[in-house]
């Protein structure tokens, strides 16, 4: 544990990460000062703070901000290439992410991390699922949303947590007793400046393991499982394509499990409620944890069966004349897109754009010309969408997302489907990518009542 007594932190950003940081930070002694770029839309958060005895300036900061601070707890927002934190890096005071902070503190007795490009939220929900429905206590928290820092006095049995590269950027000690890669594929190239960086990034969740802890990894993705090599924890493979020795795998329709002594049945894969095969990966990993924790594939397959999804992630929103309305706002890059348009065989009417993440959207020009008669653009990346998919399908501009579903209302038949799955982040428009879904939730809702 650490002791702040005496000792000044500074906090850099006061998002969800930075308020919880601050606020633990505050709890454990240490004297805070936070700062943000904002200074709108945080009167809040800064009556908060003020209540809890952290110093805070909003609308900018500056090294000056430095002075005197033993330590920099940055918000996972803040890029490396921020001027204050190179500033502290080179005046030689520690910085840290928001993440790493709040392991420091962690009570719970292990901790499970989730990372990869696509599926951490599923899987790291279902993780939670899978655990409690074999009577194991646990929390979930992490970049899904609720910062780790918030629960770091639980004393449960598990911690499972999501986890981005712009956290691993600044983890040190983090250590997670299972660290689970799902998947590598382009994201957040804008932040990281190549595929290789944002690579390199999510093997960075293995960094600190030592014999005795399991790595979890997709055999099926070349890029993941080349952190295979170096680990120096217990490998656990999951494969959707072929047989596995040990690890978790699917054969012949049901979903198989072994950690290396008997391999154990889990439940028919047709069973289990996740739609897909890219769920299937998921499910494989998600069992994997269960089963190092002690879960009894009795109750993970009761789990399984149960466990729906989560929302803003194709999810059904409503049928209107005849056309199913699917929610994909959480698809805010290409292969999540990919995945979303092979998981139909109707023909889509899809709404997609937003904001570029440096994204190559190429390599969805085969689909888009087989599955989708209508492309709905919004947002900032319409013009780059429209640029790469004119020669293979038809393409709509609409200024905002509402009417993007009004028009694509106009687009579609009965049997076929409309699908938000928009490859971009939400920025441009949006709060966030929940903002997004829920208007886009809305506004379908809105037509099937006008419709009645
Ligand atoms: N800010 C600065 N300086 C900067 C950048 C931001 O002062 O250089 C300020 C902003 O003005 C704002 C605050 O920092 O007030 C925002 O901080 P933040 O961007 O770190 O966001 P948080 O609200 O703390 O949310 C973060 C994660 N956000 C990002 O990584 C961008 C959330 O993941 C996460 O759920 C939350 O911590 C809790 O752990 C979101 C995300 O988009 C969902 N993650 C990316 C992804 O999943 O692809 C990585
Ligand atoms: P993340 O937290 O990594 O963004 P989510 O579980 O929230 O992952 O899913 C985000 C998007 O990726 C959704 O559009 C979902 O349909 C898709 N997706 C989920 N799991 C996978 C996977 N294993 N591979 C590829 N895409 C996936």
């Amino acid at each position: 544990m650490e002791n702040y007594e005496h000792k000044l932190v500074l906090v850099v950003g006061l998002g969800r990460s930075g308020q919880a940081a601050a606020s633990l930070l505050a709890r454990k002694g240490a004297q805070v000062k936070a700062v943000d770029l904002r200074s709108q839309g945080l009167e809040e958060v800064a009556e908060s703070l003020g209540r809890q005895g952290v110093d805070y300036r909003l609308g900018g900061y500056d090294p000056g901000d430095l002075a005197g601070v033993d330590l920099v707890v940055v918000s996972p927002g803040v890029p490396p290439t921020d001027k204050l934190v190179g500033a502290a890096y080179k005046a030689g005071i520690e910085v840290v992410g928001e993440l790493e902070l709040a392991y420091r503190h962690l009570k719970a007795e292990k901790l499970i991390a989730v990372t990869g490009s696509n599926g951490k939220s599923t899987t790291t929900t279902l993780v939670g699922a899978l655990l409690t429905g074999a009577g194991i206590s646990n929390f979930v928290a992490g970049n899904i949303g609720s910062p780790l820092s918030s629960f770091v006095d639980l004393e449960v049995k598990a911690a499972v947590v999501e986890v981005s590269t712009f956290q691993l950027e600044t983890t040190i000690q983090f250590h997670p007793d299972i660290a689970v890669l799902l998947n590598i594929t382009p994201d957040h190239i804008d932040r990281h400046g190549s595929f290789e960086e944002y690579a390199r990034l999510k093997g960075r969740i293995f960094s600190t393991q030592t014999e005795g802890d399991i790595a979890v990894i997709n055999f099926d993705d070349p890029t993941a499982w080349n952190f295979s090599m170096s680990c120096s924890g217990e490998v656990l493979p999951f494969s959707t394509s072929q047989k596995m020795e040990v690890g978790a795998w699917l054969e012949e329709g049901f979903i198989w499990v072994n950690r290396g002594e008997d391999r154990t049945f889990v439940c028919p894969a047709d069973k289990v409620s996740l739609p897909g095969l890219h769920n299937m990966e998921n499910i494989l990993a998600s069992s994997l944890c269960a089963l190092v924790l002690g879960a009894e594939p009795v109750s993970m397959s009761m789990t399984l069966q149960s466990f729906s999804g989560l929302p803003h992630r194709i999810e059904l929103v409503a049928e209107i004349d005849g056309v199913l309305y699917f929610n994909d706002s959480k698809a805010t890059n290409v292969v999540s897109m990919e995945k979303a348009l092979e998981s139909f065989s109707a023909p889509l009417v899809v709404i997609a754009g937003g904001r570029d993440k440096g994204s190559d959207f190429a390599p969805l020009a085969p689909l888009v010309k087989e599955r989708v008669k209508s492309l709905v653009l919004i947002g900032e990346a319409a013009k780059k969408l429209e640029e790469v998919f004119s020669v293979y399908t038809h393409i709509l501009r609409a200024s905002d997302l509402a009417t993007a579903v009004r028009v694509s209302r106009e687009e579609a038949s009965p049997g076929d489907v409309v699908l938000l799955s928009p490859g971009c982040a939400s920025f441009d428009q949006f709060d966030n990518f929940e903002h997004r879904g829920d208007l886009f939730r809305e506004e379908v809702l809105k037509m099937k009542e006008e419709g009645r």
